[in-house]
């Protein structure tokens, strides 16, 4: 496969950019090659610019639900940026996507746009700790909620990916106020919900952990949490910056039939431009400035343009069938990758969850962040390799979800599935 320009491009931005990336995972450290540059993309599949084009299961880390460059959201983005970029001021199209995620996700009453999804959870848990006066966040080991110093806690994603222990530059003073418990360990969740020492604030979790791979939360995992939390007055926060719009219309609450009293979004709401989102009891939310004291603040918040592709791509998954549709090719994918792993004498399993999905290299069922770690990570990175080289672009992590969209195709499907399959024979070479 020939990667010239690629490999130029490259050479140049690492003297421009730390790692030549805007964001880590992007580099491929993990997975022992260099990134490829991409030139465009259109539903399923993505190009690059050497012209190799492959079939994308990282959708953009989420947001490609309905596949790259779909023509409405084109349409609304281009239609809209005739009008104007940027107003600093409020506009009609805030207002409508406001109204349509609040009547789509079941907890909300209000909701603020921002413009990613760590400036939706570093605002919530503020929010939360403004709202009970309370300091301590309680997150989960593996799972991962943006890069803001209350989260760098045993965090996954990229933080795992690359083996950094935290992050240098988080003061002690801010680590000292987050506790990461084991994802789906009722027994130490109540232990540390009830330890009066601790004053918590909120619990901020994934409904279903990406993050350090997919991980689906036990059966009363999320119950037991809503419990206790309502019991003893702290916060819930769902993040559902990848399940929210992903797993259901309403995400995973709606799925699970489960209301936090805070929920994060991003990824999927702003089809492919820059927005994130939190919301939630409009009890709490009227705290946030100009209602209440809570600040938080920012110049593009609410943009026309995103607010715009948000609206399009709204407008997509809410027609009938949309879900249903989704959920029945990924049930019929996951089925024929379980067939592959069960055929192969690699060590791999699968979790997967709607059109979300990860194939851990290890024979133990992967459960929380103890679990996930165990997988071979060597194996995972040539895995990657081998796929890459027969057109199929994987995530450049074992720790983070595979995605599937409304433009994959059955044929693009069955010929990732013939590659995985003879991905998994050469592993055993
Ligand atoms: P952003 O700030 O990257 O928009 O969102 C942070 C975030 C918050 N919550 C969850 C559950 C998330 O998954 C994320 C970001 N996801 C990662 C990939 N799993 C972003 C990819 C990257 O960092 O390049």
């Amino acid at each position: 496969m020939k990667t010239d320009r690629s490999a130029q491009l490259f050479t140049l931005a690492k003297t421009l950019i730390p790692g030549g990336v805007n964001s880590p995972v992007r580099a491929c450290r993990s997975v022992g090659c260099d990134p490829l540059f991409v030139a465009r993309a259109s539903g399923c599949m993505i190009t690059d610019v050497d012209g190799n084009a492959f079939i994308d299961f990282v959708g953009s880390w989420g947001p490609m639900i309905l596949g790259h460059a779909h023509p409405e959201v084109v349409e609304a983005i281009c239609r809209t940026a005739g009008e104007g970029t940027s107003f600093g001021a409020p506009s009609p199209l805030e207002v409508e996507l406001a109204a349509q995620v609040c009547e789509s996700v079941p907890s909300l009453e209000k909701v603020r746009f921002v413009n990613s999804g760590t400036e939706a959870t570093m605002s919530a848990i503020r929010l939360a700790r403004g709202y009970t006066g309370r300091k301590v966040v309680v997150k989960f080991d593996g799972c991962y909620h943006g890069h803001a110093d209350s989260f760098l806690v045993k965090a996954g994603s990229g933080v795992i990916t690359l083996g950094i222990p935290g992050s240098p530059g988080v003061p002690d003073d801010i680590v000292k106020n987050t506790v990461s418990i084991p994802y789906n360990n009722e027994t130490v969740l109540e232990k540390t919900l009830r330890d009066t020492s601790l004053d918590i604030a909120c619990v901020i979790v994934e409904p279903v952990a990406g993050n350090m791979g997919v991980v689906v939360p036990e059966r009363n995992f999320l119950l037991k949490l809503r419990e206790l939390t309502r019991e003893l007055g702290i916060v819930l926060i769902f993040d559902e910056v990848i399940t929210g719009f992903r797993l259901a219309l309403g995400g995973a609450q709606e799925r699970f039939g489960i209301l936090p009293d805070l929920t994060c979004l991003g990824k999927i709401i702003g089809g492919g431009l820059p927005v994130g989102a939190y919301g939630g009891k409009r009890e709490i939310m009227d705290l946030i400035a100009p209602d209440g004291p809570v600040y938080q603040a920012g110049t593009l918040s609410g943009n026309p343009l995103a607010m715009a592709a948000g609206l399009a791509m709204l407008k997509v998954v809410r027609r009938p069938g949309f879900y249903a549709e989704l959920e029945a090719k990924s049930a019929w994918f996951g089925e024929a990758m379980e067939k592959i792993v069960a055929a192969s004498p690699v060590l791999a399993v699968l979790n997967r969850i709607g059109s979300m999905m990860t194939c851990f290299f290890t024979s133990e069922p992967v459960t929380d962040f103890e679990s996930a770690l165990l997988a071979d990570t060597a194996v995972y990175g040539r895995h990657y390799r081998q796929m890459l080289a027969q057109g199929v672009w994987l995530a450049p992590s074992q720790f983070e979800a595979a995605f599937l969209s409304a433009a994959h195709d059955r044929e693009h499907l069955e010929k990732a599935l013939n590659m995985t399959e003879s991905s998994f024979k050469k592993l055993m070479d």
